[in-house]
């Protein structure tokens, strides 16, 4: 499957972004703590060079916790600080605005040694389609600033929203890159709804997912989905054969009883994404 999405629109996003960037002190890059490699976008380095970063692994609460462990000690010392976030969850923006100040520092000590007062940190929030970059800004204003929604391509435009005195956040729109480097790159991408679902084969991608979860959460489908341990059917390739039992456990029917493989699919991938198959991480350092 071709997994390449690159519109127009993400091309002209990046030049704004690119010509915004001399207006901010810190690159805020949000990534998918699911795939939290995969869902950085390599034009962020070049773009963000000699500005302080910090990368949240947003969607922890969708991660698995021990291995968003392993992914934060991969990226210290890596030039970000990177922490696991969850933007859903109100109360847990102390150790961000912290990490701003930190990261910060030396820009704040140097105003101070000027004897400037009062001029806000300006942070650009930047990262891939859908992971969070809007849901985040709002919790950290604690008002809906920002428009979000579970699609990619929600935010068209740049939006600079303030927080107090302080603080200023420059909202983006997600910007994906134009070649992945690696074919699991787009998968992933795919999987967590970063793509347009509207370009893909849904059930050539619910079957992909089914096959990566056999590998490492070998009980989250037949779990979700009370199914058998095994599938009963052998003479069909594994991923096919649970997929027709997820349509079947589910009522997911056409006429004459035959399994609605695209319903399934589309649940099994809604499922997944909104967390119901447990907690998942589908990259590992
Ligand atoms: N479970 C969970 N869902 C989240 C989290 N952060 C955001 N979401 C959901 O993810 C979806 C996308 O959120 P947005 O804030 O619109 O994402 P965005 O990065 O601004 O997306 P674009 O503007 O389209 O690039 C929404 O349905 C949010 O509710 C999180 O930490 N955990
Ligand atoms: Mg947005």
């Amino acid at each position: 499957m071709n997994y390449q999405w690159f519109p127009g629109h993400m091309t002209k996003a990046f030049r704004m972004m690119q010509e915004n960037i001399k207006l901010v002190d810190l690159i805020i890059e949000l990534t998918d703590a699911r795939v939290p490699k995969a869902g950085r976008n390599p034009d962020l380095d070049a773009m963000g060079k000699g500005k302080a970063r910090l990368l949240l692994l947003n969607k922890a609460d969708l991660a698995d916790e021990a291995v968003t462990a392993q992914w934060i000690a991969a990226f210290t010392g890596e030039g970000v600080t990177p922490l696991p976030f969850n933007a859903k969850e109100s109360g847990s923006t102390e150790r961000v605005r912290s990490a701003i100040r930190e990261t910060c520092r030396e820009r704040i000590e140097r105003d101070r040694k000027r004897g400037i007062v009062g001029r806000p940190i300006r942070a650009m929030v930047a990262g891939i389609p859908n992971v969070g970059k809007s849901t985040f800004i709002n919790r950290l204003a604690a008002r809906s600033a920002a428009k979000t929604g579970n699609k990619p391509g929600v935010t068209k435009g740049k939006q600079w929203i303030s927080l107090g005195k302080e603080l200023q956040l420059l909202d983006t729109p997600g910007v994906l890159w134009p070649k992945f480097e690696e074919p699991g790159i787009g998968r992933d991408l795919a999987m967590i709804g970063s793509l347009n679902d509207e370009n893909l084969d849904l059930t050539e991608l619910a079957a992909e997912l089914i096959i990566l979860l056999q590998q490492d959460y070998p009980e989250a489908v037949t779990r979700r989905y009370e199914l058998s341990e095994e599938p009963r059917e052998t003479a069909l390739p594994y991923a096919a054969q649970r997929l027709a039992e997820i349509a079947e456990a589910k009522n997911l029917l056409k006429q004459g009883g035959v399994p609605d493989m695209d319903r399934a699919a589309s649940l099994l991938l809604e499922d997944f994404r909104s967390g119901r198959l447990g907690r998942i991480s589908l990259e590992r350092p």
